[in-house]
């Protein structure tokens, strides 16, 4: 076969042999430049770590929509948190939240509770009401996880001896203190009536007002109770008429004072109407209409919109979620609260952290939080409201510690007076 290549090789020889015989001669080849340097490598990136929060509250039934804004609010302050790409142990910490609906039954919370610990959750913010709250503490408890609650204000929670529990509210021992003092002295009640649905808040509550109500000189002339599920109250409502009192206290949630109101309204009484902070809400207003005109209600800590704190936070919540009910807040605080004792302990483990959340010193939108020896909010306060043309527009309030100002603050907001 031919070589297909020699024809090209005697070309270039041929090629070579002219140039010298022309005298040209070759320049010598520029050395080859100098490599660049090589850039700098990236800094690896810094290794990130997951770490799950539990929440639970009631995302179904008749205080859905409190559930849903406790969970919101634990959703505001997971995502603050993870804006400020915190560092734990060498490790970016993303945060994650980890929703349960404990329907508001004793039953479904002990499952959640347990769902939660099996996932490996590194502390809970919940639950909503007293009576899923006490019996989940001691699943929490067991586990060795920090749990606080935004809103189970019933005392026996954090009476238990657990090191684990935590609330970042006043309980009901100084609510109900407040409440029945309040009826007597500032509404002018001799006569009261008073009726709870059965639930460990609202009995509990209940059993505190008539204490202080009778303290203050009052008259309990009915004590009637109903149930967390109930819309008809006329049978009850009937027996109270009956005994002309000047104030009717629930014990018990918007979902069931608001329909009672209306019913109230439509049987002629004429008493006053006062509750506790699980019926001080927008949707008591909406439920009840022109019937809440009127009624007194207190919440279990200061009135968040006039804190230094407390108004970014509303304007982010209400951008983000709407109009906040009543606990979102304090949701918000309880997740920044397990965030701010995991840095001090530079460590998401709970074995570790836990005994950095009793330490706490935190400057929150609900104001400052410090805890007692139980886990209780130290100088709790308890705000009155009045609902006026379908507002809830604040009289006073008793107790608290206004926070410093997360900086750069706004114009300062004229704080409310706080007991000393
Ligand atoms: N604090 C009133 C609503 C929640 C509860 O304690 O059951």
């Amino acid at each position: 076969m031919k070589d297909a290549r020699i024809p090209g090789v005697l070309i270039v020889l041929a090629a070579s042999v002219a140039m010298i015989g022309c005298g040209k001669k070759e320049e010598p080849k520029a050395a080859a430049p100098a490599p660049a340097p090589a850039a700098a490598p990236a800094p690896a990136p810094k290794p990130e770590m997951v770490v799950k929060i539990g929440h639970v509250a009631p995302l179904t039934g008749p205080i859905a929509h409190l559930g849903k804004d406790n969970e919101n609010g634990a959703r505001l302050a997971v995502d603050d948190a993870n804006a400020k790409k915190l560092e734990i142990d060498g490790k970016v910490v993303k945060f994650e939240l980890l929703g349960e609906d404990d329907q508001a039954d004793p039953k479904t919370g002990t499952v959640v509770a347990q769902k939660l610990v099996d996932a490996k959750v590194a502390g809970v913010v919940g639950h909503l009401n007293s009576g899923t709250t006490i019996p989940a503490s001691a699943i929490y408890n067991q586990a060795g996880l920090p749990q606080i609650s935004p809103s189970a204000t019933n005392p026996k929670y954090t009476q238990q001896g657990f090191n684990t529990t935590f609330r970042v509210m006043a309980n009901d021992i100084q609510q109900g203190s407040v409440v029945g003092s309040y009826a007597v002295k500032d509404m002018g009640a001799k006569k009261v009536a008073i009726i709870d649905d059965r639930t460990a808040y609202g009995q509990g509550l209940a059993d505190e007002v008539e204490k202080a109500a009778k303290a203050a000189g009052a008259n309990i002339v009915a004590r009637e109770f109903t149930t967390d599920k109930a819309t008809d109250f006329k049978a009850i409502l009937t027996k109270i008429k009956a005994k002309n009192p000047d104030v009717i206290f629930l014990g018990g949630m918007d979902a069931i004072g608001g329909p009672m109101l209306k019913q109230i309204k439509e049987l002629g009484i004429k008493a006053k109407f006062t509750t506790g902070d699980g019926g001080c809400s927008p949707e008591l207003i909406k439920l009840a209409g022109a019937a809440s005109e009127g009624v007194i209600c207190t919440q279990a800590g200061l009135p968040v919109d006039k804190l230094p704190n407390g108004q970014k936070f509303v304007e982010d919540f209400t951008k983000k979620y709407g109009q906040i009910q009543i606990y979102s807040p304090y949701s918000y605080d309880a997740v920044m609260v397990l965030v701010d004792a995991m840095k001090r302990a530079n460590s998401a483990d709970p074995v570790k952290y836990l005994p950095e959340v009793g330490k706490t010193s935190y400057d929150g939108v609900t104001g400052k939080v410090e805890f007692d020896e139980k886990g209780d909010i130290k100088n709790g306060a308890i705000t009155v409201f009045e609902i006026k043309d379908g507002k809830l527009v604040t009289l006073k309030s008793e107790g608290g510690t206004v926070a410093a100002a997360a900086a750069p603050a706004a114009a300062p907001a004229a704080a409310p007076e706080a007991k000393k």
